[in-house]
Order: structure tokens, then C-alpha cells, then sequence
């Protein structure tokens, strides 16, 4: 059955190409590096928003025609849509692919239900997977749309809610693990606060590490091999989260001994909420060897919230892949397109016309990180600004091998430094010649 019975299959065309059914620089089999572009990629389509997100906003409801979904809470309707996906994930491309417990499968009024719910469609995804030669990049669990989960999950101050939710984590990994899940992400949408005069921060925290916790030592108990993320994001739903952007995240994972069990899953648009740009959390994660896998999306500046647009920008695409190429190239993760159309693009087709459009921008940010390595001067100007640091005064600090008072006695022979110039305006000019 044809769901998407106009679109072809989307091929490489190159440049010139005016079909917009087809990439213009995402060419999967292309060598950069030595590693073919799909490789590189690891490109991840996610469930929630192909398949679920009808594009309501907070002042209207849903606009995305779906014919193939009859909008019950049905298993048969999971399994329908299930199908339509992987015809969706067949014809644009995309090998791997990331869900939620309750995307893919119906809550229903009670957790058993659920859970058995749950197992049918990931039954049938597993065939669909195999029939397609597709697969997981993360599994995560859906702690934040139901109403129980209004004041949290892990951080809720009610110990039945917690239990529930952690629950769902454990049917959550199962599924991962018996869909061969690369990953498994923890997202704390509802994991904050909306005001201080109710809550016990610490006691909080606490409960959110106890919860991760859990999850590490069951992951070991069914031998799920995966790699735990966790996705950092300052605010909304909350007015608070506690996992607000890299180096909150760092240092809770730190503080509770989490950190060799946890990468970060960063995403573009959460980067831009908390006051940082993606590549300021990307240097932020790779300092740390925690960077694990991207949300790929980007915001609007003029809206405040997490608009998840598909990403379009070559500075952001390339800055990315730079990281992504400075790091020596994603293992687990990938760039999974939590990213969803606008509100009046509404028809199915638009769906390929997305993911078509950040393929290409991330195609052309590759290329040009690539350029931009080979070429060799922006990491030479980098390298040559610290280069006092490689002999003399400067090695000897970094060696630890002088004290205040010496330093000291140096400063004062050594009169005033003199200092290069930042460059800034020649290496945008720079960075320009490869966009
Ligand atoms: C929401 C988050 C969410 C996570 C998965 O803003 O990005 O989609 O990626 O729970
Ligand atoms: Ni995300
Ligand atoms: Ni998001």
C-alpha cells in the first residue's frame, strides 16, 4: 500500500537539479574524509513528529492532513502509522529513526495496558525495521504529556508518580533493546519547577539521579549495550529545568556519578533558549567527551520558544559538522530531525520537502567543514595564537612547574606583553570564502 502515492523515491541529482523531489548535495555514497556522506549523517527521522505532530500552536489546533489515521487510541491505527512511516523513511532516505514509548503505541487507562500495547507495535516495527534494513538511533519514554506528569516525573514530589514513570522507563528500554536501539535518551520536560515556594530543589535532583541510576543498573541487567543520553533544555514546559543546558548537565552527571554512563544529546533550538548558540554547547560537550548525538533543528529569533524548524542555515550546518569532524565523527549518536513543518505547511508532501531541505544543508555544512579542515588556516591561526603556551613561561605553567612567586619574578623582568590581534572580521571573511 502506497500511502505517499505521488512522491518517488529521493535520489541525488546534484546542483543543477530543479526537481524538488530529489537532493541537491546529499549525495549518500559521496567519499568526504573517507567516509561515505551516510555514514557521516547517521540521519534520524523522529517518530513524534512525522507521524504525530498535527501542528497545533498555542492558539489553534492541528492543520497536517493524515488520511492514513483515524485519530482513535487503537493498536490497528499504531500499526497503520507504523507503516506509513517506514514508507516514509524507504522513499527520503533516512536510515535510523527515534521514538517515544507513546508516539509509536496508545496510552490507555492503565499501565498494563499500555505496556501490552507497547509490545504489539514494537513487534511490528521490529519486522518493518528488517523488511526496510532500517533502524533505532534512541528509544525514550514520554514523561511529560500526561497530567500526572504535571509537576514532574523523576523530580515529582509524589513517590507513586515517580514509580509510574520509571516504570515506563523499563518498558521503554525493553522495546530500545529489542528494536536494537543504538541509544537511549532521557529528555526532562517536565523535570523543574514553576516556583521555589513549593519545592525541595535538592531533594528534587536527588530523585532524578536515583531514577537514571536505576536505568543504568537495568540496562546492565538485560544487557542493553546502548548509550544513555541526556538532552539538555532551560525552560518550557517549565519554568525551570534542572537539566538546563551542557554544563548544568555536566555537572549533575558529575555531582552524581553518572558521568561515565551519560553523553549529551544536544539540540540546536534547547541551545538557543538557554542563551548559548549549538556551538557553544557542541565545544562545551566535546571538552568534556560527552558529546553523544544532535537534535538537529533550529529557532526563530524573533519567536521565544522551541519553534523545532528544520535546519536551513549553512553557518549553523557547517559550525555543527566542524564539531562533528573535530570529534572524529559520531559512534552512537546522529542527526536526529526533531523538527517539525510549520503550521501551514500542512500536506504530506511537505514532509519531504523538510527533511529534503536540512539533508542538503547538512550535505553542504559537511562539505565545507571538510574544506575548511583541509584548507588548514582557520585550526593554524587557532593553533599559532596559543603558541606561548608551548615553550618557556607558558609550558611551564600548563606542566605545573613553577610557583606564584616565580611567576611572579618572571612578570616583573618581563615588562609589559605585547599581544596579536583576535582577527575576528578576517576569519569570518574567511569562514565565508567556503559557504
Ligand atoms: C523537546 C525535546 C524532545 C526530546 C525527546 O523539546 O526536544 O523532543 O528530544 O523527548
Ligand atoms: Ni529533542
Ligand atoms: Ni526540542
Amino acid at each position: 500500500m502506497a500511502y505517499f502515492p505521488d512522491i518517488p523515491k529521493i535520489r541525488y541529482e546534484g546542483p543543477t537539479s530543479k526537481n524538488p523531489f530529489s537532493f541537491k548535495h546529499y549525495n549518500p555514497d559521496q567519499l568526504i574524509e573517507g567516509k561515505t556522506m551516510r555514514d557521516h549523517m547517521r540521519f534520524a527521522a523522529a517518530y513524534w513528529h512525522v507521524m504525530r505532530n498535527g501542528l497545533s500552536d498555542p492558539f489553534g489546533g492541528p492543520t497536517a492532513l493524515m488520511p492514513w489515521d483515524d485519530q482513535s487510541d487503537s493498536v490497528d491505527n499504531a500499526l497503520r502509522r507504523a507503516d506509513v512511516f517506514f514508507e516514509f523513511l524507504d522513499k527520503i532516505d533516512i536510515q535510523y529513526y527515534c521514538f517515544h514509548d507513546r508516539d509509536i503505541a496508545p496510552e490507555l487507562n492503565d499501565l498494563a495496558k499500555s505496556n501490552a500495547a507497547l509490545e504489539k507495535v514494537t513487534d511490528h516495527l521490529k519486522d518493518l525495521q528488517q523488511a526496510n534494513n532500517k533502524k533505532l538511533l534512541w528509544g525514550t519514554a514520554c514523561l511529560f504529556s500526561h497530567p500526572r506528569y504535571s509537576q514532574g516525573a523523576g523530580t515529582s514530589p509524589s513517590a507513586d508518580v515517580f514509580a509510574y514513570g520509571a516504570a515506563q522507563v523499563k518498558a521503554a528500554m525493553d522495546a530500545t533493546l529489542k528494536l536494537g536501539g543504538e541509544g537511549y535518551t532521557f529528555w526532562g520536560g517536565r523535570e523543574g519547577y514553576a516556583t521555589l515556594l513549593n519545592t525541595d530543589m535538592k531533594r528534587e535532583l536527588d530523585h532524578l539521579a536515583a531514577l537514571l541510576h536505576l536505568a543504568v543498573d537495568y540496562a546492565k541487567k538485560i544487557g542493553f549495550k546502548g548509550q544513555f543520553y541526556i538532552e539538555p533544555k532551560p525552560r518550557e514546559p517549565s519554568t525551570h529545568q534542572y537539566d538546563s543546558d551542557s554544563a548544568a548537565c555536566l555537572n549533575f552527571l558529575r555531582e552524581y556519578g553518572l558521568l561515565d554512563s551519560f553523553k549529551l544529546n544536544l539540540e540546536t533550538n534547547h541551545a538557543t533558549l538557554a542563551g548559548h548558540t549549538m556551538l557553544h554547547e557542541m565545544t562545551v560537550a566535546l571538552g568534556a567527551d560527552a558529546l553523544g548525538s544532535i537534535d538537529a533543528n533550529q529557532g526563530d529569533e524573533l519567536i521565544g520558544w522551541d519553534t523545532d524548524q528544520f535546519p536551513t542555515d549553512l553557518y549553523l550546518t557547517t559550525g555543527i559538522m566542524q564539531k562533528v569532524l573535530e570529534m572524529g565523527g559520531f559512534t552512537t549518536g546522529g542527526l536526529n530531525f526533531d523538527a517539525k513543518r510549520r503550521r501551514e505547511s500542512h500536506e504530506p508532501e511537505d514532509l519531504f520537502h523538510a527533511h529534503i531541505g536540512g539533508m542538503d544543508a547538512f550535505a553542504r555544512g559537511l562539505k565545507a567543514a571538510a574544506a575548511i579542515r583541509a584548507d588548514g588556516r582557520l585550526d593554524g591561526f587557532i593553533t599559532k595564537r596559543y603558541d606561548s603556551w608551548n615553550s618557556g613561561i607558558g609550558a611551564k605553567i600548563e606542566n605545573k612547574m613553577v610557583s606564584l612567586d616565580e611567576i611572579s619574578n618572571y612578570a616583573l623582568g618581563n615588562g609589559e606583553p605585547v599581544i596579536g590581534s583576535g582577527r575576528q572580521e578576517m576569519l569570518e571573511n574567511l569562514l565565508n570564502e567556503f559557504i
